[in-house]
């Protein structure tokens, strides 16, 4: 081993000492999911989902009707959502939260996160 090799070898050492951190902590974000529910047809698809507590849930209403998703419990509501429009919620805490639609009391979902 000649000593540029040797201190190729080291720098290289030194690089994935400094990048592990920075590969810790994308792992960590990466844990957290993002969730697609669609609204069509009044009703939600998938009507249960399954998340990880800290994973987003994302609806998209693919009707021509406005609609909601509004978690009995208070914990999220997207708010009116009109067709093509998405609402983003962020599930904080577990166990299982019944959601439905503001304007249509026949809507319902659960959310169960663990
Ligand atoms: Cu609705």
């Amino acid at each position: 081993m000649t000593d540029f090799t040797r201190r190729q070898g080291l720098k290289l050492g030194l690089a994935a000492l400094i990048g592990a951190p920075a590969l810790l902590a994308s792992a960590r974000t990466a844990q957290a999911a993002t969730h697609q529910v669609a609204i069509k047809g009044f009703k939600f698809s998938p009507a249960a989902l399954n998340v990880a507590v800290g994973d987003t849930v994302v609806f998209t209403n693919q009707d021509g009707a406005p609609h909601t998703a509004t978690a009995l419990d208070g914990s999220f509501d997207t708010g009116r959502l009109n067709r093509g429009q998405s609402g983003s919620v962020t599930v904080t805490t577990a166990g299982e939260i019944d959601y439905r639609c503001n304007f249509h009391a026949t809507m319902k979902g659960r959310i169960t996160a663990g």
